[in-house]
């Protein structure tokens, strides 16, 4: 029987390009994102080229009672979720303590850290009872330094980073996988979305190096995935060749 994957975010960028590669791997898929035409347009696109199954779940991860119900409300044969991929997330707004936005501030806190905390508690207490799982994580650089400005986004990354740990923890009686996977600088939708939408000033974060782009990191968490059931791999932090650290850039 074919696994399964539930991938949150899966609307673009990384989430979008793990769930290429997972198909790929002959995996059914649960997408989740708040963009439905384009779950339907990936959903779509996999179905015919991999001829795996597909679920398309059009939720906000933030809407706890909403998440309650659409993973609970799943057909019993897609609970047996083996592999989920906590990928949605954002930034939104890059400003100094003082001058911050505070719906951004609440926004990023929403999103990264207590929507990722609902959808794992659905899914960890069926790979409890299931006892078997994988649980990835991803976390940034901005979750293991702080770097001018990044504040809080920095701050739910670092919880990230604090509740992979956390999960490894608790989910060890039970057999289940955690990895965190924490990237540097990925060109995907992240910096039009951190700078609402001003495509000028997301492309600038770009110039004059190469950043990764998002199919590195879905190769990453497949090696993750991938390896023998006596493995788990903790943490990777990927970087484009290009990065020293979360501010250290070499731009030609
Ligand atoms: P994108 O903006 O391309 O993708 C973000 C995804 O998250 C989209 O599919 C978006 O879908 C989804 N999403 C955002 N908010 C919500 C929400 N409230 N409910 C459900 N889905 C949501 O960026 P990336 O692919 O780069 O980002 C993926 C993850 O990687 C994020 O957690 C980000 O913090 C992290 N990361 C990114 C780095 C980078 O440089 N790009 C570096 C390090 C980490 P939709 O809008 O349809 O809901
Ligand atoms: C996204 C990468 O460096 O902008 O997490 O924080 S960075």
């Amino acid at each position: 029987m074919a696994k399964i994957a539930l991938i949150t975010g899966a609307t673009s960028g990384i989430g979008e390009a793990c769930a290429h590669l997972f198909a790929q791997q002959g995996y059914h898929l649960i997408l989740l994102g708040r963009r439905e035409h384009l779950l339907e347009k990936i959903a779509h696109h996999l179905v015919d080229k991999y001829a795996i199954e597909v679920k398309k779940i059009q939720a906000d991860v933030t809407d706890k009672e909403n998440i309650n119900y659409v993973l609970e409300t799943l057909p019993i044969n897609w609970k047996n979720i083996d592999v989920l991929i906590n990928n949605a997330g954002l930034s939104q707004g890059l400003d100094p303590i003082d001058k911050g936005d505070t719906d951004d501030w609440d926004r990023m806190i929403d999103t990264n850290i207590k929507g990722l905390l609902y959808v794992s508690k659905v899914i960890s207490s069926w790979m409890v009872a299931a006892k078997k799982g994988h649980i990835v994580n991803i976390g940034s650089i901005a979750g293991k330094e702080v770097y001018a400005n990044g504040n809080v986004y920095c701050a739910t990354k670092h919880a990230v980073d604090a509740l992979n740990k956390a999960m490894r923890i608790d989910l060890l009686p039970h057999g289940i996988k955690v990895t965190g996977i924490h990237p540097g600088a990925v060109e995907t939708e992240f910096s039009i979305v951190r700078f609402k939408g001003d495509e000028g000033r997301a492309k600038k974060v770009y110039d004059g190096f190469d950043p990764l782009v998002a199919q590195d990191i879905a190769e990453a968490i497949w090696f993750a995935v991938s390896r023998p059931a006596h493995v788990n791999i903790n943490d990777m932090l990927i970087m484009p060749t290009a990065q020293a650290n979360g501010s250290l850039i070499k731009r030609d």
